[in-house]
């Protein structure tokens, strides 16, 4: 699978956001981090650890999310399952739908391209849906794209940014 990606001989560029608010928090980013490089991919840059409230639950244990720009020769559905084994390996379980968890790798962007794609009965939508009402990919997406535009409706991120509520801008924090 991998070796008949490279084949294909495209460098896709692409961005993920990693996160995770079970155990040791920044240990499991340095480790998914260092996961990526293995599959392989190249990270290009890494955006600082943004400390955020838990998403829908404020009650659960906080986040430590980062964004990362990444190069690969992989395309989306292998990347995707390159992703869901590194998150099995760093000790994720799927339980319940936002439950806390040890490392969620979520692809945000892929070569700033609409696209979903099917398999099984995962469907891969990117830009990720729901990206634009989150403050923890968008804060750190904008350190490190300061550029990026949504490829659906050219909006660039600042515009993005300013649709969160305020609450979104205050609970965030850069560490
Ligand atoms: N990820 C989720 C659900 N909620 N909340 C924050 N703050 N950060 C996340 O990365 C996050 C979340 C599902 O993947
Ligand atoms: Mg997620
Ligand atoms: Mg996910």
């Amino acid at each position: 699978m991998i070796k008949r990606d490279i084949l294909e001989n495209q460098a896709n560029i692409c961005f993920l956001a990693i996160g995770s608010n079970l155990g040791d928090k920044i240990n499991n980013i340095n480790s998914s981090k260092k996961l990526l490089e293995k599959i392989p991919v190249k990270i290009l840059v890494s955006s600082s650890i943004y400390l955020t409230p838990a998403w829908p639950n404020p009650k659960d244990p906080a986040f430590n999310n980062v964004v990362v720009k990444i190069k690969t020769m992989l395309n989306l559905k292998t990347l995707f399952k390159e992703i869901k084994k590194i998150e099995t390996t760093l000790g994720r379980v799927n339980k319940v739908r936002n439950s806390p968890r040890t490392c969620d790798i979520d692809i945000i962007d892929f070569n700033g391209k609409n696209m979903s794609i099917n398999f099984g009965s995962q469907n891969i939508i990117v830009p990720h849906p729901r990206m634009k009402n989150r403050n923890f990919v968008l804060f750190p997406l904008f350190e490190i794209e300061k550029n990026w535009q949504h490829p659906a409706n050219n909006r660039n991120i600042i515009d993005l940014m300013y649709n969160l509520s305020s609450k979104s801008l205050t609970t965030i924090k850069q560490i």
